[in-house]
């Protein structure tokens, strides 16, 4: 299918500013040029309306009961991002979503749910299971996949939880930093855990396919969502949480090839792309390879 991209410049879900400016990072590395080389068929639908966060004072958005920063901010560009990923897949496109904080995931995910039974892949250095009652951080861009499972409140459950998303379907993969308050959480899910230290022992095919197991069981399709600090801070330096001990530059490769492969991707997002943390902007131009192989790039 033709890919429609879709920035969501926002920054309100990391505690970190510039991650805002992660979608235009991505364009400028040549998200297009790299996709029509790999004879993928792309359009650019602009950005989702953002309101700009350097205008405001998180701490003063913090609500007194709950701990979630810029949560009706949040809310406004989830809820248009979701049109937006939901209309491209009526159209019979596939979406890509560039980031802007993780927060922008809630729309991404609502958005590929609404029509249809999904899984989601969740590659991530974290587990992003926070939620406004137990976050230690307030941002956001730590409780996504809480929220887009209907755990935790998120004040109205209807611009969070995702219609066709089940637990049960979606793996978290990549995992070594996890919050106290999240273990709990995450175990009395349904969710799938991959950590770094099952990638060491069992390979990152073998996971991968495991993934692909879990979010197709079912399901007519499958959101993938890589969070860029899923990688080593040494491929991916431009995040603001860095995590050390991640993916390498091939075991990021060869899990998006594996995605691919299935041929179950509905739909894809970039996030935490951080141009002002970067080196170079070479954190996005490997988001841009990362989604031409995910996309299906062929080498021969
Ligand atoms: C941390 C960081 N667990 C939090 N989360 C991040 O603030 O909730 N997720 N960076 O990607
Ligand atoms: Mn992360
Ligand atoms: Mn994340
Ligand atoms: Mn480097």
């Amino acid at each position: 299918p033709t890919v429609r991209v879709v920035g969501a410049p926002t920054d309100y879900g990391a505690n970190r500013r510039g991650v805002d400016m992660g979608p235009s990072a991505i364009r400028y590395a040549g998200l297009a040029q790299e996709l029509e080389r790999a004879d993928i068929d792309v359009v650019d639908d602009g950005d989702v309306r953002a309101p700009r966060a350097e205008e405001r004072d998180p701490e003063a958005e913090r609500p007194a009961s709950g701990r979630a920063k810029f949560l009706r901010e949040t809310r406004e560009v989830a809820t248009r991002l979701a049109d937006r990923v939901a209309g491209a897949l009526v159209g019979d496109e596939l979406p890509l979503v560039l980031g802007g904080d993780h927060s922008v995931a809630i729309g991404s995910v609502t958005g590929s749910a609404r029509n249809a039974d999904i899984g989601a892949i969740w590659f991530d250095a974290h587990g992003d299971f926070n939620t406004p009652e137990t976050s230690p951080s307030g941002n956001v861009h730590g409780m996504p996949l809480a929220a887009a499972l209907g755990v935790g409140d998120f004040g109205d459950v209807e611009w969070a939880n995702a219609a066709g998303l089940r637990a049960e379907n979606v793996a978290i993969v990549g995992l070594r930093s996890v919050d106290p308050s999240e273990r709990p959480a995450i175990a009395d899910s349904d969710v799938t855990t991959f950590t770094m230290s099952d990638i060491d022992e069992q390979g990152i095919t073998s996971v991968a396919e495991d993934a692909l197991d879990v979010a197709t069981a079912g399901t007519e399709g499958v959101h993938v969502s890589l969070d860029l600090d899923w990688l080593d801070p040494r491929e991916a330096p431009g995040v603001g949480t860095p995590v050390r001990g991640g993916a390498t530059y091939r075991e990021a490769h060869s899990a998006m090839e594996a995605v691919a492969e299935r041929g179950c991707l509905r739909s894809l997002e970039l996030v935490e792309v951080n141009p002002i943390l970067d080196d170079r902007n070479e954190t996005a131009s490997l988001a841009t390879e990362l989604a031409a192989s995910a996309l299906g790039k062929q080498i021969l």
